[in-house]
């Protein structure tokens, strides 16, 4: 998993997790073009490369500021510029949302306008006290343009967003799990963040493929052929090689229980 790209550290641990660090914390992590080339290339390589669950966390106080403001200013982008550059932050988005591998964000500070964009890409987010969200896109006389509407809508619903974009709220504490917007709040987002990731990487990978792709996919299907879809994945999935031991040990007795603690 040896690959080195200029915005982004790749960090891979023995047991298969994979950390990924947003690395410009001079910019407050702030996305420019060329980190979302980067993002593209890490999340098209390590799903390939045998990661079994991903943490996506950050250098510095703040895990994401969302688009670079000062690229996007200087460059005068053209309407077209523009769509052709949003077009990249969706390959990368969705590169993770469908990728297959858990993919776990550790939040703290902004995450806001991109920056949330890029978190709800993740399966789970986990924040911190330090951890605020807002889409201060109409603040600035922009919108989003990273999938916020579909991943962040998806979150906290219509209305919230709406909300968000029209006036700045921000969501921070205890309302932002209440929302949507994280699972966890907890005083380290970043020991939890792998706690978690380690966890889900002993799930089986096709296990873990069909979670972190197949819903995703099915919310984008009609009723019908999300029955049909999920029959076919549960019948590949079901059947593996993978299970067989896990199965044979609950029939045993000797298998986990599933408790409340
Ligand atoms: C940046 C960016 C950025 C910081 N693009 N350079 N996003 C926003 O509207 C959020 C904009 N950022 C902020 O509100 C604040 O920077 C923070 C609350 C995140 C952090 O505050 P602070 O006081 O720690 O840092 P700072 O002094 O504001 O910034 C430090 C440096 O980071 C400074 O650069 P320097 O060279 O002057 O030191 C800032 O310019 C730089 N920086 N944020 C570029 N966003 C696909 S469409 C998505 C649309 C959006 O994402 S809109 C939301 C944009």
């Amino acid at each position: 998993m040896d690959f080195t790209v200029e915005n982004l550290t790749v960090t891979p641990h023995d047991d298969g997790v994979v950390e990924v660090t947003l690395s410009r914390p001079a910019k407050r992590n702030a996305l420019n073009a060329e980190t979302i080339e980067e993002l593209i290339e890490v999340f098209s390589k390590l799903p390939r490369l045998g990661a079994r669950a991903v943490v996506l966390n950050a250098q510095g106080d703040h895990f994401c500021a969302g688009l670079d403001l000062v690229e996007h200013h200087t460059e005068k982008r053209r309407p077209e510029d523009f769509m052709h550059l949003c077009l990249r932050w969706h390959e990368a988005f969705n590169k993770m949302e469908y990728g297959g591998v858990p993919i776990i964000a550790a939040l703290k500070g902004a995450v806001v306008g991109g920056g949330l964009e890029l978190a709800s890409a993740a399966h789970v987010r986990v924040m911190d006290p330090t951890t605020y969200f807002a889409l201060p896109e109409g603040q600035r006389g922009l919108f989003t343009g990273g999938g916020a509407t579909i991943r962040v809508a998806d979150l906290v619903g219509k209305a919230r967003m709406i909300d968000m974009m029209l006036t700045g709220r921000v969501y921070k504490e205890d309302e932002a799990v209440q929302v949507g917007l994280a699972q966890y709040r907890v005083q380290d987002s970043q020991t939890k963040a792998l706690e978690l990731a380690r966890t889900a990487a002993q799930n089986p990978p096709l296990s873990n493929f069909a979670i972190c792709s197949a819903i995703s996919h099915m919310q984008n299907m009609s009723a019908l052929d999300a029955a049909y879809a999920e029959s076919v994945v549960a019948g590949i999935v079901n059947t593996q090689e993978a299970s067989h031991d896990r199965l044979d040990a609950f029939a045993k007795g000797t298998a986990a229980r599933v408790r409340p603690d």
